[in-house]
């Protein structure tokens, strides 16, 4: 399958690292690191929040009263299945990107015609594996075939199956997690790479109550603190960081003018940390930005699938209109 040629995005952060030659073991993440906590204010690219704990904790999320985008999301999949399922081509294949635990894909299954097979791309290696293997032990017919890949630079999909009709999935609004016009270039790039006969299925959270929002990001159980937080652990284990994880809080905030949810992680105290032997200076209440979740209404997300090569769209939602799931087609 073709590569695109498109620049590279990354989910949090709109900016590119400098040279990674020299950084050691796990070059990418240390030098996106540095960059971004080089910079004012603060950045973390959300894409580092999924090691293993990461995708633990973020399932956790998705179990919890406050954060509904997961239970209304599987409700429209639910409703909406027969007739989703009935604009994906008979023997295609699915890729979805950023499959996490494949809940979403094993609840559209039943809706897919003679599927040949599935290929979750996730970078949260370790997970995706054992995901897969549940799957498979699940549905021992199904073709699974994983791939680790970080899917906003060009990756290779599983030899053969460009030659079969491509379903593209990208549920849960993790579209959300990048810039818009990061966004657009996504779309743009998944529609090189699924091709012109492709169909693109897109969860899309909507703007809706800052109160809803706020508490879906601020749980009362301190889960999705204990998520922001792990990026600190992360970088202390990966990185031979010494982060004092009480020394920070956990701050979600809605961004109505951008129509965003920021996450941040603020400096309880003036400090400074060490991250392979650079120091990192924190005013008290200095902030690092871990993420941004952005909140489409269904006319600004169907213009810009628009414009990124996706001018049909069928929209599905839920009865309360909290998210949406789009069905996108090029032609
Ligand atoms: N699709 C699942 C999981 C969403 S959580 C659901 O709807 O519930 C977001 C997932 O995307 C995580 O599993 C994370 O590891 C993955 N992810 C985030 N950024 C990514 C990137 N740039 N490339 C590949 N996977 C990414
Ligand atoms: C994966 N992504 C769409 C989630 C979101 O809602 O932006 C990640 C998350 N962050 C905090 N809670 C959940």
């Amino acid at each position: 399958m073709a590569h695109s040629g498109r620049a590279r995005v990354t989910a949090g952060s709109r900016l590119k690292p400098p040279s990674r030659s020299s950084a050691g073991a796990n070059p990418a993440f240390l030098a996106d690191v540095l960059y971004g906590l080089g910079r004012q204010p603060k950045t973390l690219p959300a894409k580092y929040f999924y090691d293993l704990e990461g995708s633990r904790l973020f399932e956790e999320i998705t179990r919890l009263p406050e954060y509904y985008p997961t239970r209304t999301e599987l409700g429209i999949l639910d409703a909406s299945g027969p007739e989703i399922g009935s604009l994906c081509p008979p023997g295609a294949a699915l890729v979805e990107f950023g499959s996490g635990s494949t809940a979403k894909f094993r609840r559209l299954l039943p809706h897919l015609p003679r599927l040949s097979a599935y290929v979750p791309v996730d970078v949260s290696a370790d997970f995706l594996g054992a995901e897969a293997e549940r799957l498979r032990a699940d549905y021992p017919d199904l073709r699974v075939l994983p791939v680790e890949a970080d899917f906003s630079r060009p990756f290779r999909l599983p030899a053969g199956i460009g030659e079969r009709p491509l379903v593209g999935f990208f549920p849960g609004s993790t579209i959300g997690n990048f810039e818009p016009e990061d966004a657009g270039l996504l779309l743009a790039r998944f529609r090189d790479l699924l091709g012109p006969d492709a169909v693109l299925i897109v969860g899309v959270d909507l703007v809706k109550d800052v109160g809803v929002l706020e508490a879906a990001y601020d749980d009362a159980q301190g889960v999705t603190a204990q998520f922001n937080l792990n990026m600190l652990r992360r970088i202390n284990r990966e990185l031979g960081a010494d982060f004092d994880l009480d020394g920070f809080s956990h701050r979600a905030v809605y961004n109505a003018p951008l129509s965003r949810i920021e996450m941040h992680l603020v400096s309880r105290r003036a400090q400074t940390a060490q991250v392979r032997g650079h120091p990192i200076h924190f005013a008290a209440g200095e902030s690092i930005h871990t993420e941004s979740s952005y909140k489409y209404t269904t006319d600004r997300f169907e213009e810009l699938a628009d414009h990124a090569g996706w001018p049909r769209a069928r929209m599905f939602t839920d009865p309360r209109r909290l998210f949406a799931v789009f069905a996108l087609q090029p032609r």
